[in-house]
């Protein structure tokens, strides 16, 4: 089965991007580097998708101050950037895709994804939301392009923490890339084998 996890390059001044190093850790799938920019990320994705032809993608992101590995359940139709992309570009209340539904839901079977994450000795849990940045963006055109043009896809996003050498100097959470890569292989072999999500709670109270 062809697996394509992406990561992004690093943003907001930082030196590296963690969902990268863990990326290019895990063996045996294609990957692929997306811009941080709203639209030309997109495009990257479409066009690695048209030219691996994989049956998963999971695209992956930092989520700074989470403190393990989460497996977004929901992609909103919604560009509202606190900061500036790469690129400049700080849209604010735009739709990802003018006219699409409001919201996607990932197609990976996210519990069985954060099951298969903690079996394999890595902190993990389900997000209901992967905020309203370059993040969300490409997770919302990912399910989008696999509404439209790639039907036979499964997808979905994972978001990680920081690396321990991004918090330093100010000691929040983070976990090394080695072990996120150990989630990541985890949750694409599990989007793989299992067609049934299990039936586990993995919703939050606020
Ligand atoms: N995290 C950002 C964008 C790129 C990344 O790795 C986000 O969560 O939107």
């Amino acid at each position: 089965m062809r697996a394509l996890l992406t990561g992004f390059e690093p943003f907001d001044g930082a030196a590296v991007n963690p969902s990268w190093e863990a990326v290019r850790l895990v063996p045996g799938v294609q990957t692929a580097l997306l811009p941080c920019e709203f639209g030309t990320s997109l495009e990257r994705l479409r066009a690695v998708m048209l030219e691996y032809e994989p049956e998963v993608v999971v695209c992956v992101g930092q989520a700074g101050g989470r403190a393990d590995v989460t497996v977004e359940r929901v992609a909103l139709n919604l560009d509202d950037a606190r900061i500036p992309d790469n690129a400049g570009e700080q849209p604010v209340d735009r739709p990802v895709v003018p006219g699409g539904p409001a919201a996607y839901f990932a197609t990976l079977p996210v519990k069985a994804c954060v099951a298969a994450a903690r079996k394999a000795g890595v902190p993990a849990s389900v997000s209901h939301s992967a905020g309203t940045f370059v993040c969300n963006h490409v997770f919302y055109g990912l399910m989008h392009l696999i509404a439209t043009e790639f039907p036979q896809v499964r997808g979905g996003f994972v978001h990680v923490p920081f690396t321990p050498g991004q918090v330093l100097d100010h000691a929040g959470p983070s976990m090394p890339s080695a072990l996120v890569a150990e989630a990541l292989t985890a949750i694409v072999t599990a989007a793989v084998m299992v067609r049934d999500d299990l039936r586990l709670t993995g919703g939050s109270l606020h």
